[in-house]
C-alpha cells in the first residue's frame, strides 16, 4: 500500500472513535449513513463494536445514484445482522420524510419503556454518524428545515452539546460523528475514490481509472458501450481511443487527451452518468 495513506490512520482513528463513544452515552438512535453505490466500502467497521447496544438505523444515501437490484443483497445482509435499513436520495423530500418516520417508529418501544416505569416521556435522541461525504450534513440540513420548534441547548457529559428538536419527542445531536475510512484496505480505497468518498490525490490516478474500467467491464458493460458507443473489446486501449474519438479528446499533435478521457470517465460515473451503479462485490 502506498505509504502516504496509512501514515496518519491509528492515531487519528483511535481519537475519533473515543470522542464519538462519548457521545453516544447519551444516544437512543444511531443513525449510521452509508453511500448506497458502496456500502461495504463506505461503512466503516469499527463502529460495529461501538454501537452495538444501540437501536440502529443504516441509511442508504444516494440511491438515486444507486442500482437497486444489486444493492438488495447487501440490504439483506445488513438485515441478517440486525440492522434496521432505509435507502434514501436526500434531495427528496418524501424521502426524508420517511426518515423521521422511521426513526420515531423505532424509537417508540424505548418511549413505551419509559412510560411503564413511570417516567416522564423523553424525546429520543438520535446521532448521525458516517465517513465524509455520504450526506451527513444534507440530512442535517434537510431535518432542520422541517424542524417545528427552535433549538435546544443542554449540557451533555462532558461539555455542552447542542440538540436540535425535530419535533416535540425527536432530538437530534447537532454536530454529525465522522469517522475516517478504513484506507488500510487499498481495494475499500479504491472503491472509496470512485464515489467520490476520498481525495483523489491519496491514490495514484492510474491505478483508480484501472478500478474504474474493471467495475464497469465487470458489473455495467452494457451500459458502458451505450453511453460512447463502445465497439469490441473492452480493453482500456480500445475504450480510449473510442472515447477520445467519439468526444473529440485529442492533444494539438492528434494523440489521444489521456488525461481528459481520464477525467471525463471518472466524472460521468461518479454523476451517475453511465450507469447507476453498486460497485462493492457481493
Ligand atoms: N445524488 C445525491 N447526492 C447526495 C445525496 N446525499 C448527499 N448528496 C451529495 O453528496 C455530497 C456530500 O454531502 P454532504 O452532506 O456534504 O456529506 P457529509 O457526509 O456531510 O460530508 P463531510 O462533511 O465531508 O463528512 C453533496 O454534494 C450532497 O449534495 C443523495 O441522496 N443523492
Ligand atoms: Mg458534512
Amino acid at each position: 500500500m502506498n505509504q502516504k495513506n496509512v501514515h496518519w490512520y491509528p492515531g487519528h482513528m483511535a481519537k475519533a472513535l473515543k470522542q464519538i463513544e462519548e457521545r453516544l452515552k447519551v444516544i437512543d438512535i444511531v443513525v449510521e449513513l452509508v453511500d448506497s453505490r458502496a456500502p461495504i466500502s463506505s461503512k466503516n467497521p469499527f463502529l460495529e463494536e461501538i454501537t452495538k447496544n444501540k437501536i440502529r438505523l443504516l441509511l442508504m444515501t444516494k440511491k438515486d445514484l444507486s442500482d437497486e437490484v444489486r444493492l438488495k443483497s447487501f440490504i439483506r445482509g445488513y438485515e441478517q445482522k440486525g440492522y434496521n435499513c432505509l435507502t434514501v436520495d436526500l434531495n427528496n423530500q418524501s424521502d426524508v420524510k420517511k426518515i423521521v418516520d422511521k426513526i420515531m417508529d423505532l424509537g417508540k418501544p424505548l418511549q413505551e419503556k419509559y412510560l411503564r416505569k413511570g417516567m416522564k416521556p423523553q424525546p429520543i435522541r438520535a446521532m448521525i454518524i458516517g465517513i465524509p461525504n455520504v450526506g451527513k450534513s444534507t440530512l442535517i440540513n434537510r431535518l432542520v428545515k422541517k424542524r417545528v420548534a427552535s433549538t435546544a441547548n443542554k449540557a451533555g457529559h462532558t461539555r455542552a452539546q447542542q440538540w436540535i428538536r425535530i419535533n416535540p419527542s425527536f432530538e437530534l445531536l447537532d454536530t454529525p460523528g465522522i469517522l475516517s475510512p478504513h484506507y488500510d484496505d487499498h481495494q475499500i480505497a479504491l472503491n472509496l475514490a470512485l464515489i467520490g468518498a476520498m481525495k483523489e490525490e491519496i491514490l495514484p490516478f492510474q491505478e483508480i481509472m484501472d478500478h474504474l474500467i474493471a467495475k464497469l467491464v465487470k458489473y455495467y458493460p452494457e451500459q458502458f458501450r451505450k453511453r460512447y458507443s463502445l465497439e469490441g473489446d473492452l480493453t482500456s486501449e480500445n475504450i480510449y481511443k473510442q472515447v477520445a474519438e467519439r468526444r473529440k479528446l485529442y492533444l494539438p499533435k492528434g494523440e489521444i487527451d489521456e488525461y481528459k478521457v481520464e477525467h471525463l470517465l471518472l466524472k460521468e460515473f461518479q454523476d451517475g452518468v453511465i450507469t447507476k451503479a453498486v460497485i462493492d462485490d457481493a
